[in-house]
């Protein structure tokens, strides 16, 4: 775990080799505080630091670097674009041994570098039960049958041609794996909420909604009133998804994502979206629907991705994502290199809809402000929330609490495991804590 610790966030950065490394200590807290005060014109307390490094004289200022009196670099010099060197180690990261094999295993999300709501594709979590491929889409295939010839009067099978054809849907929303914030439940076990929250990204998708073709093969929908979902990969995943889902509208066959193919990892060239449900339902390199009278207790469902009560009952069928948030930067693993004031960020999500406030404890839970909502708010999306604090360079507690359009209000650790107890992996959607120390140091913590 040290070597995880160790991870730059974004408030501590590698230094640029434009400043010296007195004038980096002096931008101190990093860029976003540098920025801020940069647009802060009417604050005069906070305007002085950055008069008195222009007195200083600032080579970032003051001397022209060659490239800016120069040709740039041309046109599609990459074909496909990259970010910028400067942002190199904002990536996907495994956690060491977490599981045997890396084609079992899960790559997270550095969500403490991003900003409002969208995944960039790149950097969308992966996780693959028996690793990733990339299918050929001129000879994937999606069939669709019925457990019984009574379900569902035409079978049939629709290749990636027939499917972009059809009328098509662009939504945005999270995905998250039910085992995201898993290693939490007992204790605190992971140091950055790369790792704590990861399992979870936001990306617009593409696709046709399932119900347009379970319609388009006779579905009979008074006696199919289940959908089994099955992958093309090694792991033969399958997963049963209730009918009314599928009839709303929101369940959907996607090969889009934010804006172009989906990513191999992400299941090219087809996966099954399932808002508001955890990953494991959002088949990967779908390629066959199955409707049916009941559900289908695959070893998807009845051995894995379910919950083990305080009576020692093991509960199946949990689905939803709860709701839940988090606040992303600052977040464990960064450093706050001054006093002074910090945009506090994060991210709000529901399984069961739009998300309606988000409050921000500085405390650990005893007083509580109303954050910022950056709208449009979006059905079972991702929400970006922002709140100002000024640092007084004492011990805090950063907190998030999300209430969604049920009235649900995200638990505490105490209130979740009265419920849950502490045995669980999945579905844990408490309150997350980040702890400031005085020296800016911030670890991940528990309050009950
Ligand atoms: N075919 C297939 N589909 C799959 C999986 C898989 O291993 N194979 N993993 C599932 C799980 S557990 C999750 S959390 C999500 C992860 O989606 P992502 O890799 O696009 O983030 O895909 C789901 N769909
Ligand atoms: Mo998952």
């Amino acid at each position: 775990m040290g070597d995880l610790a160790k991870q730059p966030g974004r408030l501590q950065r590698a230094p640029e080799n434009f400043l010296t490394e007195d004038q980096v200590k002096a931008v101190a807290a990093g860029r976003r505080n540098f920025l801020r005060k940069s647009f802060m014109a009417a604050g005069a307390a906070m305007a002085a630091p950055l008069a008195a490094r222009a007195a200083e004289g600032d080579p970032a200022i003051l001397n022209l670097p060659d490239w800016s009196k120069q040709l740039g670099m041309p046109v599609a010099l990459n074909p496909y674009g990259q970010p910028s060197k400067y942002e190199s180690q904002l990536l996907r990261r495994e956690s060491p041994g977490l599981t045997r094999v890396p084609q079992a295993s899960v790559s997270f999300t550095p969500l403490q570098g991003l900003f409002g709501i969208i995944t960039p594709s790149g950097l969308h979590f992966e996780r693959h039960h028996q690793g990733w491929v990339d299918v050929d889409p001129a000879v994937h295939r999606l069939m669709i049958n019925g457990s019984d010839p009574a379900f569902l009067k035409k079978p049939k099978v629709y290749t990636m041609d027939d499917l972009m054809r059809l009328p098509s849907v662009s939504r945005i929303h999270f995905i998250e794996c039910g085992a995201n914030t898993g290693l939490e439940w007992g204790n605190v076990a992971v140091p950055t909420v790369q790792y704590t929250h990861g399992m979870l990204s936001c990306s617009e998708f593409t696709g046709v909604p399932l119900k347009l073709l379970l319609e388009d093969c006779g579905v009979d929908y008074k006696k199919a009133r289940y959908v089994l979902a099955e992958g093309a990969d090694g792991s033969s995943m399958t997963r049963t998804i209730p009918m009314e889902m599928v009839e709303n509208g929101e369940v959907f066959v996607a090969y889009g994502m934010n804006g172009e193919m989906l990513r191999p990892e992400n299941g090219y060239p087809l996966r099954l979206v399932v808002p508001g449900v955890q990953g494991v339902s959002w088949v990967k390199w779908l390629r066959r629907i199955e409707v049916g009278d009941k559900p289908y207790a695959t070893k998807d469902e009845a051995v894995h991705y379910i919950d083990l009560m305080p009576d020692g009952k093991h509960r199946q069928y949990t689905s939803i994502q709860e709701c839940k948030s988090v606040i992303t930067t600052p977040s464990g693993g960064q450093r706050l290199l001054e006093k002074g004031f910090y945009n506090v960020s994060g991210v709000a999500w529901s399984g069961r809809g739009k998300i309606t406030r988000v409050d921000v404890s500085f405390d650990g839970g005893v007083n509580w402000q109303q954050a910022r909502i950056e709208g449009p708010v979006q059905n079972k999306a991702l929400t970006r929330f922002n709140i100002n604090w000024v640092w007084d360079g004492k011990e805090a507690m950063l907190q998030s609490r999300a209430i969604d359009e049920t009235g649900y209000v995200q638990p505490t650790y105490g209130q979740l495991r009265a419920v849950r107890g502490s045995k669980s992996i999945y579905h844990n959607n408490a309150i997350q804590t980040w702890k400031v120390e005085q020296n800016g140091e911030i670890s991940n913590v528990q309050v009950l």
